[in-house]
């Protein structure tokens, strides 16, 4: 059994911080589960485009406003607490944080940790990062 706290990750590497969000990864590909685990707060009043063309994700709001929008389509969906959005075909998007959002967020497969934002706001696939 794995056990860890937020307060074990805060100041190690499990901690990561972008320009947009603060991402507290809670399981990485590791820890073997199939999957990556993440509390991540998105600072409010930014906007983040991201396609993660090698991943599906699923993004459960847990504090905070804001919106999803689907850039092929320009739909736009409100989020609050309680709130999932699953991109279960890579679709490219753009995050809205009015307020500050804190997000419980999966990724299969899961992340090794050490990936960072393409231009497209993708992350490279697991076999490019070695694990
Ligand atoms: C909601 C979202 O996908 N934000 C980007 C950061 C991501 N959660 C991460 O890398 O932990």
């Amino acid at each position: 059994m794995i056990i860890r706290t937020l307060t074990h990750i805060s100041g190690t590497d499990r901690e990561v911080r972008a320009d947009n969000w603060t991402s507290r990864r809670l399981l990485l590909r590791a820890d073997g589960m199939g999957f990556s685990l993440h509390d991540t707060v998105i600072h409010g009043g930014t906007s983040t485009r991201m396609c993660y063309r090698h991943h599906v994700e699923a993004v459960y709001c847990i504090e905070g406003k804001g919106s999803v929008t689907a850039t092929s389509t320009g739909e736009t969906f409100p989020i609050e607490a309680g709130t999932v959005y699953a991109l279960d075909g890579h679709e490219d998007h753009i995050l809205t944080a009015e307020t500050s959002l804190r997000m419980i967020c999966v990724f299969n497969p899961a992340l090794s940790g050490s990936e960072i934002h393409d231009e497209d706001g993708a992350y490279p696939p697991p076999e490019v990062m070695g694990t």
